[in-house]
This record gives C-alpha cells, structure tokens and sequence, in this order.
C-alpha cells in the first residue's frame, strides 16, 4: 500500500494502534529535548519515575527562555538542570549558546527520526524530515524513560507547493497565507505535510519557518521530504551521515488538500492579536512602527540575518523605531560576523541581544504603550510582548528591517530589489564543543537543587462527585498564556508550582485566583480551541493545584488537553455548544465521575438548568489516568 511521509515514519515507529485517524497510537521516540522554562518540571517529574539513565537514543537539555538571572531564580533553575543532564545522560546546552528549535535543528534533528519537546515549536525540525511533536513536560519525561508517545492517529494534509517566491516574499509569508487559510484552529488533528514541485525550491531553514510556525495552526505536527536541500543543509552542519532521503509514495493518498502557488505570494503579517489574521503589508502602508524585533526560532538563521544585514547596510533606522536582533545560534552569529556583517547591523542602529528567546516571550524588549511591533515571531497574543496595549504585527525578517529604516509599515511594491538568498557556506563553524556531554556514568553526579526548586505537589484520585462552581467562564481560543502568563517575573517561578498558581488567569481575571482559593475547587468553561498556543504544563498543574476538577468547553487544543488528562483535570466537551451560553460564570455543577465512559456522553446537573450533555474523546487509559489523579500517579502505582 502506498504511503505519504507522515504514515511512513508512523509506521516505522508504531508500537501500538490503528493507523486510523482519530484512533489511539503509541509511538516510539528517538530524541528529547527540553527548553529551560518548562524543563525543570519535565525532569523532576523524570526523577519521580526513578530511572538512573534516560532511555532514548538522543535527549538534549537546552537554556534559552530566562537567561536573565535577576535574582537567584534562573540560575538555580539553570543548575538543576545542567547538572540533571550529567547525572542522566543528556546534552545540555548552556544559556547564551542558542534557541532549542534552532540549535536542534542545526546539530541534531534526524530524518525519519520521532522527537518529541517540551515545547510547541519542536515541529522545527520536521523541516528536515523528522516527525517532531510538542508535548507537555510530563510526556517528555515519560518518553525519556522509554515510553511510546501516545497520540491520535492524525490526518494527513497535504499542501502542495507549486511555483517558486519572488520578490519580496518569503517562507515567513507562505505560512502566514496558509494560517489565514486554514486559520489557527485548522490544523487540530492534522499533520501538514508539504509536497509538490516548490518544496524543492526551498532551503532547510525556509522549511523550518514553515514547520515552526504550522504549531500555530494547532497541528500535531508539520513535516517536509528529505532530498537534496536537506542533504545540502546537513553537509554544512558538519553532518552528511545523518541524511537519509525520505519522501511520499508517488501515489500516496492525503485526507485533505490545500494548494499555495509560491509565485503568487507577497509580504504579508499576522494583525494583533492571533497568528492566522492575514493581511498584506501593502494594506498596513503607512502605519508607524514603533519597534522591529527580529529573532525566535522561527525567523534567527543565517540566511534570514544575512538579508536583514543586506537590507540595512550603510542605511540609518529611523530614530524613533528600536531595533532589536537575537540570533537563533552562535553558530549564525560566528557566520555573521565571519562575514563581516555584524558591522552593518550595529552601523544601521540595531541593538544585537543575546542568542535566546528573549522578546519572544516577554523577557525584555517590550514596546512601548500602545504602540506598534513589528516582530518575526510566532505568537502576536494580547499582552505577550510585556505591553498589555501594544499592537504585535507577526512579519518576515526582510519586512521587520525595511519597517525599522521607514519607522512605518509601507508599501513592498516601492522596496526596490529584494536582497539575495544567502547561502550556507559549506564550512559552518561548528559550535558542538560549546554543548556539555554527558559522563558515560552519572551515578556520581550530585543534582544541585537551590530553593527556586520546589517538590511536584502529591494530588489525590477523581473523586466520584464533582461538586463544583464554574470558577471562571472564557470565550473562543483561549491561550495557555492566557491561563499562564510569560514573561520574566512569572517564568522565573516555573520550577515551583505553588507559588506560580498565584498567576493563574491572572491576565484575564485578577480575582479568579482569590476566588477559587476561597472555593477550593472549581470548573472551567471555555468555548472553541481552549489551551492553544504553547505547551506549557503549568497552564493544567496551576489550575490542578488550585483545585480545578473539570475544564468544560466546546473544543479543546491538543497539546493542553493531553495536559489536562496528565495531571487529572476532566477535559470535557459540550455535547450541544448552544449550552455554553446558557451556563452563567458561578453556576453550581454536580457531576457523578463514575458515570462516565471512554468516549460516551453523560449529563451534569447544573443549578436552575437541569442536565447539560457532556461528551469526552478520552480514550480508556486516559480515563484511568485521571481517576488516579494524573499520569504521575498511574506511572508510579504500574512500576511498584
Ligand atoms: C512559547 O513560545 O509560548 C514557549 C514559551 O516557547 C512555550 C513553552 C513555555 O511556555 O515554556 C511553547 O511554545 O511551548
Ligand atoms: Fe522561544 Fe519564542 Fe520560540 Fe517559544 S516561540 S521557543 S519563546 S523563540
């Protein structure tokens, strides 16, 4: 039978299920990785397991959310992990030395190869051919100790790209058109699969853009074939032994099918505050812009640097626009200034931040009130930039820069010649000697845990009653940074549960917290997509801890819902979405857990109304799971 890309590397790593859509599959893992901010909680819960080495062929470490050490809280986080690496048998990455998505993509990531990361945008790596999901730290943990990774069966889309980018277009723009098409919802369930004649127009890096960015169309995962670009783009890294070639079976058959003609597209942005708001930068002519941030794991790479280098040599920003560049790597920063053009960035007046996440997520670099950004990143939501009333328009590099010389959007069609695309110089500096290496025994290593590193709380079974208030009532496409605000302040507690649930909704409600405390339990209801956005754990222990039973909305978004069944949160569906306008914020529910079943419908009375439908996808193992008070609980009852 013939197969596309994603059914292969399935199947190659199928250790349980169906290959059905929506059916229940478990997969073998080959590679980890962890990012700082949501590590900590990933390798405590690692350490709860009780294994002496991880199991995987490959687990990487890396620093790069909060490097800004204000206080003792980063750099206790900072090593705890570095010294969990050693005693485990993981790389760590130290702060400064890169992004995660970037640094994987650059040094590890495998074609044909299963990673799963504590972070949304490990789909990175699928531009090289590798099947690499987001999940919650828990799961992470779990597939460093040698678990399969258990997700639906997703469908499979494929996009077929035809044509090649003119102009002022870029890989940045083609996934802005496909999120204003498909729009951040689209690609629950799926897997974006690229194909077509255009795929081999595109570098591995304009690839990466793509896949990082298809974590906003809350996608199971996004993957490009493995061929002569991707070949091209090993060998730089030092890396031709890693290429395998990798690609649909001609006549593979695809549960869906969206065209993009590369030659018809032109700059575009993500309006505030949703990825998926797709506007053309010709439309947005003559909006003043305040700030150009350019950097993230979507938009860091060499090449992206080398155009904004092009763009803004021997030229002036405009004096009221700050501009700021994070390199995704100091391997693209040695090639920049190999290259001599570090100088025209820093001549030009752009402030050069270290190789991390930085303004991404709200660590520094906040614009100013009410004003406009122009960032390269992934994420535009309300408030994530640290200014509650600025305006993120999501951009390609080459649009950020000429937005910084113009202090204001304006029309490409007056931009001239757009620069050249800069090529991988055959011999990258390799910077894998800056990575800490394991030792082949870490029986030794003594784990430093500074105060910042709190215990994972204990939680108690699914009691056989919810009896309960609607805690807090939200709308459509409710983030996780809605639930759990970034930036450095709260990211700073990540390692410490309780003191970080004091934030919880603290954007969206400031006396949900006070509330529910006074409480001590409650459900949720929110409406369409709830969680989307990033993977991180906190945003379902937070509620858990707090005394959250039940999040009751019309839809929910992968990652977070895997979140929720792992630390024992109900994750249930509205059987008929009118209800939702019908259940006031404060309405009592009683609901009998035992009455539900795998998959079924059953009813929760709610005061004044009656009984309210409600449904669950759970598969039977997810049920148990909760019923034993999260996954943590399950793993430890099964191994004693
Ligand atoms: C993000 O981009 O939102 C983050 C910060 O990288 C998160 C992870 C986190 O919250 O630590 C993600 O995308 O998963
Ligand atoms: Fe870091 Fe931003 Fe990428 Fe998240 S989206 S990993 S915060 S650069």
């Amino acid at each position: 039978m013939s197969l596309n890309l994603t059914q292969k590397i399935i199947k190659d790593h199928l250790v349980a299920g169906e290959m059905t859509p929506g059916s229940e599959i478990a997969l073998r893992i080959d590679q980890t990785l962890t990012q700082d901010a949501t590590g900590t909680m990933a390798y405590l819960q690692f350490e709860a397991i009780g294994l002496p080495r991880v199991r995987t062929e490959l687990s990487v470490s890396y620093v790069d959310h909060n490097t800004l050490q204000m206080g003792f809280r980063n750099p206790d986080d900072h090593a705890y992990l570095r010294t969990v690496a050693a005693k485990y048998g993981i790389i760590f990455s130290p702060p400064g030395t890169g992004i995660c998505h970037q640094l994987h993509l650059e040094n590890f990531a495998k074609p044909g190869k299963t990673l799963v990361g504590s972070d949304s945008h490990t789909p990175t790596a699928g531009g090289v051919g590798a099947m690499a999901m987001g999940a919650g730290g828990l799961s992470v943990a779990l597939a460093m100790a040698g678990e399969a990774y258990v997700i639906a069966m997703p469908k499979v889309v494929k996009v077929n790209l035809t044509g090649r980018l003119t102009g002022w277009a870029t890989a940045k723009d083609v996934i802005l058109k496909l999120l204003g098409l498909l729009t951040v919802k689209g690609g629950v369930g799926k897997v974006i699969e690229y194909a077509g004649e255009g795929v081999a127009t595109l570098s591995v890096p304009e690839r990466a853009v793509i896949t990082n960015m298809g974590a906003e169309l809350g996608a199971t995962t996004s993957i490009f074939p493995s061929d002569a670009a991707t070949k091209a783009f090993l060998t730089a890294m030092g890396r031709p032994g890693d290429f395998t070639e990798l690609a649909a079976d001609p006549d593979a058959t695809y549960d869906e099918v969206v065209e993009i003609d590369l030659a018809t597209l032109v700059p575009m942005a993500a309006a505030p505050h949703m990825p998926d708001r797709a506007v053309t930068i010709a439309e947005l002519a003559g909006m003043k812009v305040d700030q150009s941030c350019i950097g993230s794991c979507t938009n860091s790479s060499f090449a992206d640097l080398m155009a904004v280098a092009d763009i803004l040599s021997g030229k002036r920003i405009d004096p009221a626009t700050d501009l700021l560049i994070a390199p995704g790597s100091k391997q693209v920063l040695k090639m920049l200034s190999a290259r001599g053009r570090i100088d025209a960035l820093l001549d030009a007046g752009a402030r050069l931040l270290e190789c991390a996440c930085g303004p991404c997520i709200g660590m520094g670099g906040s614009p100013v009130s009410g004003g406009v950004s122009a960032r390269t990143f992934n994420r535009n939501f309300e408030g994530r930039s640290g200014t509650q009333d600025a305006k993120v328009y999501l951009v390609s590099p080459q649009t950020a820069a000429m937005a910084a010389l113009n202090g204001a959007f304006t029309d490409p069609a007056g931009w001239g010649e757009a620069p050249a695309k800069a090529e991988l110089p055959a011999d990258a500096p390799s910077i894998r000697s800056l990575f800490l290496y394991p030792p082949a025994d870490g029986a030794d290593v003594d784990i430093q845990r500074g105060p910042n590193i709190a215990p994972l709380p204990p939680f108690t079974p699914l009691p056989a009653t919810i009896e309960a208030q609607v805690a807090l009532k939200v709308g459509d496409d409710i983030t996780t940074d809605h639930i759990l605000p970034a930036g450095a302040q709260i990211t700073a507690l990540r390692s410490n549960i309780p003191a970080i649930s004091e934030y919880i909704f603290s954007r969206v409600d400031a006396e949900f917290v006070p509330r529910i405390k006074k409480l001590g339990k409650g459900v949720i209801l929110g409406g369409e997509n709830y969680g989307q956005g990033s993977s991180r754990e906190h945003a379902a222990l937070g509620p858990r801890y707090l005394g959250v039973a039940a999040v009751v909305a019309k839809s929910l978004a992968r990652i977070h819902r895997a979140n929720l069944v792992n630390f024992g949160i109900l994750p249930l569906l509205l059987a008929d979405p009118a209800d939702y306008d019908r259940i006031p914020a404060g309405a009592s529910i009683r609901l009998e857990t035992g009455a539900i079943a795998p998959g079924g419908t059953t009813s929760m009375t709610v005061d004044g109304l009656g009984a309210i439908a409600v449904k669950n996808d759970l598969t039977a193992q997810e049920l148990e799971i909760i019923r034993a008070g999260g996954l943590l609980n399950r793993v430890r009852s099964a191994r004693a």
